[in-house]
Parts: C-alpha cells; sequence; structure tokens
C-alpha cells in the first residue's frame, strides 16, 4: 500500500445523508464551536441529483465548490460517495459516454444488463441502472478519469458503495452470474469475476485519482473488495447495528481484516442500523480510537450522532475520547506507515506478537497497535472493569502510569470515561497536544514520552513527512529513534536519525516521562 494521506487518520463523521447544503455548514461549525476534534465530512447518496452517479443536486448543494473550499477553510476535508450504477437514461451524460464507449456490462445475447439500484427510488425519473465493466482497462480508465469533476473543486476522497455489485430484488441481490465482462481481455461470465469486480471498481478510482492528482495520495473507501484490494482503497466492515453484540464483533472483524493484508480498516462508529444509547455510543469511540480508519456513521432518519448528541457526561467524555486520538497521531502515523512498508496491520491480535503464548490465542477482546500498545475497550453495558490479558514483559498503564506484570490477567479499572491502554514497558510513544484537525500539527511540538522498563530503559520510532504529498517516495520522510538515557545520573532523551532527511520533519521535539513531565535532551 501507498502511505496514506494523514487527514484519513483524523475524525471522520458521516451519516446518510447529511443535506442540504446548510445542515453540512451547520455540522461543521459545530465541530469547530464543541472543539471536537475532526477532519472529515462525508456526503452520503443524498447530494446527487435522482441517485445519479457524478450530479450534484442543484437545489440541496447549489455551488458545491464554495462549500468545498469553505469547509477546507475551516480544516476540512470532504468526501463523497460514488455508487457503480448509473442511470440507463438517454441525455445523462455518463449513459451516453458509456454506450458510445461500449463500457457497460452486457447479457449474453449483447445487450446491456440492467437492473434496479438507487435510480429506481429517484423522484422525477425512476429508472433501471446499467454497471460499468470493471474488469475492461479502458472503462477502468474511463470512470476514472469521471472524477474530475470532484477534484477539480478539491473533494479530498472517494467512497465507493454497493459495489459488489448490489442489484435489488435479483436471486443473489447481485448481478446475473451469466453477464457478461471482458476480464482484461479473456471475455468470461460474471460468476468468474463477482468477487473481483468491487476490487476493480476501486482500482478505477485509484488510478483515477492518482492520474488527476499525481503528487497528493488518494484516499479511497470500498465496501467490496478482495485479496490485494489494499492497494486500492481503505475498507469498511459495512452495515453493522447500533447494539453491543455488533461493537463486540467488530473487533475480532477487525484484526481479522489486518491478518488478511488490510491494515486501513474500521468499522461505523455507534452502529449504522438503530440509535446507540450514550453508554454504548461512548464506549464505540473509545474502542474505534485504535482503528486506522475512525469514522462515525448511521442510517437514514436516525436522531442525531455526532459526538456531541447525547448530552452530559458523554459529550465530555466523546470529546477527550477523539482528542486522544489526535494527542497519539503521530505514533498512529508511524505505525500505518510500518503497515505500508511490510503489510504488518496496525491493529494486531495478541497471538501475532507473541504466539509461543497459549494465552494469547483466540482473545478477540483486545489486541495491541503496533508493538507497544495493548488495548483492551469495554464491550459491555454496564461494566466499570474487566479482565485483561497481558503478554508477558512488564506493561505500564498509560493514564496512571502504574505498571503490570505480564504473562498474567488483571482485573483493570474502566470507569465510563476511560478506555484501558497499557504501554510496553521499554518504549517512547510519539505524541503530540491537542489539535483540531491534522492541518494544525505542523505548529505544534512532537512530543516523545518514555514508558522505561525496569532498568530504566526505553526506545521509540517516529516516522514523519509532509502527510500528503509523493514527496516521501523521493526521500523526503524522517525516521528517528529516540533512547532514554542516563547522563550523570539524570534521565534525558537521545534523538538520531535512522533514514531520511530532517528538513522533512521540521517540528519541534519534546521530550517527557511517565507522568508527562518534561525531560531534557541528552
Ligand atoms: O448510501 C447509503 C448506504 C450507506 O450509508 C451505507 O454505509 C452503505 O453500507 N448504503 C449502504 C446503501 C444503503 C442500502 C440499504
Amino acid at each position: 500500500m501507498e502511505q496514506p494521506p494523514r487527514w484519513a487518520l483524523g475524525y471522520h463523521q458521516s451519516r446518510w445523508s447529511y443535506y442540504p447544503e446548510s445542515r453540512v455548514r451547520r455540522l461543521a461549525d459545530t465541530f469547530r464551536q464543541e472543539k471536537v476534534p475532526a477532519d472529515t465530512l462525508w456526503l452520503d447518496i443524498d447530494y446527487q441529483d435522482e441517485f445519479k452517479p457524478f450530479t450534484w443536486s442543484a437545489e440541496r448543494f447549489p455551488d458545491p465548490a464554495k462549500l468545498v473550499s469553505d469547509l477546507r477553510a475551516q480544516g476540512f476535508r470532504t468526501v463523497v460517495i460514488v455508487d457503480p450504477h448509473p442511470t440507463k437514461e438517454p441525455g445523462y451524460r455518463i449513459f451516453d459516454e458509456g454506450v458510445a464507449g461500449d463500457h457497460f456490462v452486457k447479457n449474453p445475447d449483447g445487450t446491456l444488463y440492467e437492473g434496479p439500484v438507487w435510480p429506481i427510488n429517484a423522484p422525477n425519473k425512476p429508472g433501471n441502472s446499467v454497471f460499468p465493466d470493471f474488469t475492461r482497462p479502458a472503462t477502468r480508465a474511463w470512470w476514472g478519469q469521471q472524477y474530475r469533476m470532484f477534484t477539480d473543486i478539491g473533494i479530498a476522497g472517494i467512497w465507493n458503495d454497493m459495489n459488489e455489485p448490489s442489484v435489488w430484488f435479483q436471486p443473489q441481490n447481485s448481478m446475473a452470474l451469466d453477464a457478461r465482462h471482458d476480464h482484461d481481455g479473456q471475455p468470461t461470465n460474471h460468476a468468474e469475476v463477482h468477487n473481483i469486480y468491487g476490487m476493480q471498481m476501486t482500482r478505477s478510482t485509484f488510478e483515477g485519482l492518482t492520474a488527476l492528482k499525481p503528487n497528493e495520495r488518494p484516499f479511497v473507501l470500498t465496501r467490496a473488495t478482495f485479496a490485494g484490494g489494499q492497494r486500492y482503497a481503505w475498507v469498511w466492515t459495512g452495515d453493522n447495528r447500533a447494539e453491543w453484540a455488533s461493537l463486540q464483533q467488530s473487533i475480532p472483524m477487525l484484526l481479522n481484516f489486518g491478518l488478511s493484508g488490510f491494515p486501513y480498516i474500521g468499522a461505523d462508529v455507534g452502529g449504522f442500523s438503530g440509535f446507540p444509547s450514550g453508554e454504548l455510543f461512548t464506549r464505540w469511540l473509545q474502542a474505534a480510537l485504535f482503528s486506522p480508519f475512525f469514522r462515525g456513521h448511521t442510517e437514514q432518519a436516525t436522531p442525531d450522532q455526532e459526538p456531541w448528541s447525547f448530552g452530559p457526561p458523554y459529550t465530555a467524555i466523546n470529546k477527550s475520547t477523539v482528542e486522544l486520538r489526535y494527542r497519539l497521531l503521530p505514533h498512529l502515523y508511524t505505525v500505518v506507515e510500518e503497515a505500508s512498508r511490510t503489510g504488518l496491520p496496525v491493529m494486531r491480535p495478541l497471538m501475532l506478537e507473541y504466539p509461543e503464548d497459549p494465552q494469547t490465542h483466540g482473545r478477540g477482546d483486545q489486541f495491541l497497535v503496533g508493538t507497544d500498545l495493548l488495548v483492551a475497550p469495554v464491550l459491555t453495558e454496564a461494566q466499570t472493569a474487566r479482565d485483561v490479558y497481558f503478554p508477558t514483559g512488564e506493561w505500564i498503564d498509560f493514564h496512571t502510569g502504574a505498571r503490570v506484570e505480564g504473562g498474567k490477567t488483571h482485573k483493570v479499572d474502566a470507569p465510563l470515561h476511560r478506555l484501558p491502554i497499557f504501554v510496553r514497558a521499554g518504549s517512547i510513544i510519539a505524541m503530540q497536544p491537542v489539535v483540531q484537525h491534522t492541518g494544525e500539527m505542523a505548529a505544534q511540538p512532537i512530543v516523545f514520552r518514555a514508558f522505561p522498563d525496569a532498568q530504566g530503559r526505553a526506545t521509540g520510532t517516529l516516522y514523519d513527512d509532509d502527510g500528503e504529498s509523493m514527496a516521501y517516495r523521493d526521500g523526503a520522510f524522517l525516521r528517528q529513534r529516540a533512547t532514554l538515557r542516563s547522563v550523570r545520573g539524570s534521565a534525558c532523551v537521545a534523538l538520531e536519525t535512522v533514514e531520511g532527511d530532517t528538513g522533512a520533519s521540521p517540528r519541534e521535539r519534546r521530550f517527557e516521562d511517565v507522568q508527562g513531565q518534561p525531560l531534557p535532551a541528552c
């Protein structure tokens, strides 16, 4: 995978759907007024005209370019959904171009394959949809170029949904198995390419965005994918529920995704269908704090589901949860870079790092982030303490600095405001002060917090670069190692460059101990 843009690691807010424009502006203003950090706002299907891909509803979004640039000035990126089902409607540019370029999937008799999806619900001109043949190179290139209308106005990322592909009222809720595909010049039927259709769509999107903005890291989210699809898109777990069981399931799902080669993943925070209690939303936000993809999302017609929607005590807790995500971003970005380079997941099951310890096997309710953080979210209602298994070694409570002996299960405190996080003794974690969005990071120091082992040793690495361009490929990045030392009896931290260019990471460096007290540089 390419290193993703840094803003994609911030908090994302979505719902089906924020519209009209005034509601989106109110949402942006509320984030900044409430001082809940966030980087990205999402537009689901209702921004479109009659559910047609590559259109805007003129009534709901009369001036999208102005909206996107005003949001950008407030530090927000905008992501829009694009589904693979253009309406079969002569006069609609995508349909006309697609027919002229032979871009749509066919029936065995050579006629256009068509089926009902969203456009069948269009208020004025309902109709069946046709489907681009993403297994055909020329079609991928054609569709990929369509995103120009979004990149031209500053849309930062694309969300590909319904790309299984979803076709309603069909035997498999998908495309007829005998539909014909090009399959990269080896024509075949849908049965053979069904599993790669969604991935090939994201390939078209990713390659299109790359061609349109060669010096920007593309951001694509998808619902359907296949082995290898991690090269093109982040993935979320689809339509979960606002239930404790769904929160519980999300952890093993995300861990299995990571083991399957997909490190950039997440589940809808709060649950997609239904409406969570304040407690469930708060616990979900905590459990998702280390998901690379950290997005609140909910279905149509549910009550508001933003971090402040549940009143006290939840609002203040949710705010500090998102703040903690932002405080840990330098470390998370470092682990995310490791994933892009090595394929190792960001969220790891304990058994990946401690395979020789049978106690770590099959644990789906706690996980590691990289090698140094152990996270044990509360996943059941009304619980204020939980059992945590600590792998061998020594661990340090991130919140209190208390030491915990590994190789054992301990009961740990987990009041509503606390996500239990433990740091491997001997590590140094790169942090920063709270910012409202990633665009504010440049003005803030990187703060290395040392969590020494029993011998007083600690070391950690930091990866940093400009966060959005491709310059890192040409060496514009920095990998640094911080080491806790003792010089004439007092502790200090030494920084050394492991790889790269110090000019690529100009932020001030500071150091602190477990309690957050300043430490000098050596
Ligand atoms: O685009 C509407 C929804 C979306 O909000 C959700 O995240 C997707 O998983 N989409 C499914 C289509 C709705 C089908 C019921």
